[in-house]
């Protein structure tokens, strides 16, 4: 299936063993050089990374052993004809992010998460990439009182400015999401990302990645989020996947749960020409725990093909009779348009 002028992508810990919090690995591990040979095969051409998927135990390196080591990658996406898409800074394993990277209440632990955020700048310009996604995935809180919402948000844009600082360059890609692990965090939506960006020193460089089940999470609709982002020119890049309701975050196949809702995310992205702005298809999505090892990447191709399958619905829906439909303010007649189509 051809990709019709899209860029898909995932991240290496797409193809995972199955661990969940209730029960261990259930699939063996797959080296990252054999995990990039799958790539192409899958019909995938760019690269996710967090910071630590490139270079591995960074924090015991020095600075030039973690660009050599990310060098050394670059070569190796190189081999194999990809693209590094983005490297997302992993604030959230290491002891000193148990508060918060950015938001820490402890300077030392704030500082190391500055830190590592200027390494993973680093990482990134050696794998060729300019974007940095923020997923801030511990920039909350389990209680109100525990730290002062007006205050983390200024910790927050201080550490964009001296990233932004540190190098001319990059740009930051906010993925926002409205809780887990934290009960509630400080950048829960979009339009919290792109007003963020507006305090820092240099909006223009300050986007944001849209997860259609972080959205999903935060009550609101992924393909509404989509246009806020586009209407600002900040769409960067996209996590789509699938989300069954208000539970933990499931990451499940796009399209899985509602087609109709995924086919409203092609839609809005096709409409306003995503494909043409250089930003990439991105997927996060995790196989079924109950998948055997040796069909456990299907998840990704049944991803981009029901991506492209809906991006074929979109532009064969009939446009006269929609815009008629409209005209007329005939909703129930749209809706019947639109379910006749997906139905086939
Ligand atoms: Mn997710």
């Amino acid at each position: 299936m051809d990709n019709q002028g899209y860029v898909f992508s995932f991240g290496p810990w797409n193809i995972h063993e199955g661990a969940d919090p209730f029960g261990p690995t259930v699939r063996e591990s797959i080296p990252f050089n054999t995990k990039l040979a799958e790539y192409k095969k899958l019909g995938f051409d760019g690269v996710q990374f967090h910071d630590d998927d490139a270079v591995p135990k960074m924090n015991d390196l020095s600075k030039d052993q973690i660009i050599a080591e990310a060098t050394a990658v670059k070569k190796k996406l190189d081999e194999h004809g990809l693209k590094a898409e983005f490297v997302a800074p992993r604030l959230w394993e290491d002891p000193r992010t148990i508060d918060g990277g950015y938001t820490s209440n402890d300077p030392a632990c704030r500082q190391y998460a500055i830190d590592r955020s200027l390494r993973c700048i680093d990482i990134a310009k050696a794998l060729g990439t300019d974007l940095i996604v923020f997923w801030l995935a511990r920039e909350g809180t389990y209680i109100r009182e525990s730290k002062d919402s007006r205050d983390a948000v200024k910790k927050i844009v201080e550490a964009i400015d001296t990233m932004f600082a540190y190098d001319k360059t990059i740009r930051i890609a906010i993925e926002p999401k409205p809780n887990e692990p934290m009960d509630h965090t400080y950048i829960p939506t979009t339009g919290h990302a792109i007003a963020l960006g507006m305090l820092t020193s240099d909006a223009s460089r300050v986007g944001v990645n849209i997860e259609s089940a972080h959205a999903i999470l935060a009550g609101l609709d992924p393909s509404d989020e989509m246009g806020f982002a586009l209407a600002y020119d900040k769409l960067w890049t996209v996590h789509l996947n699938d989300q069954n309701g208000l539970k933990f975050d499931q990451d499940k196949t796009f399209g899985a749960v509602d087609l109709r809702r995924a086919f409203n995310q092609v839609r809005i992205l096709d409409k306003h020409g995503y494909d043409k702005t250089g930003s990439m298809v991105g997927l996060d999505i995790k196989a079924m725990r109950s998948q055997k090892a040796d069909v456990a990447t299907k998840h990704l191709s049944n991803s981009r093909e029901i991506f492209l399958r809906l991006l074929e619905k979109s532009r064969t829906l009939d446009a006269k009779a929609e815009a008629q439909l409209i005209a007329a303010r005939d909703y129930e007649g749209l809706e019947m348009l639109v379910i006749n189509h997906l139905l086939g």
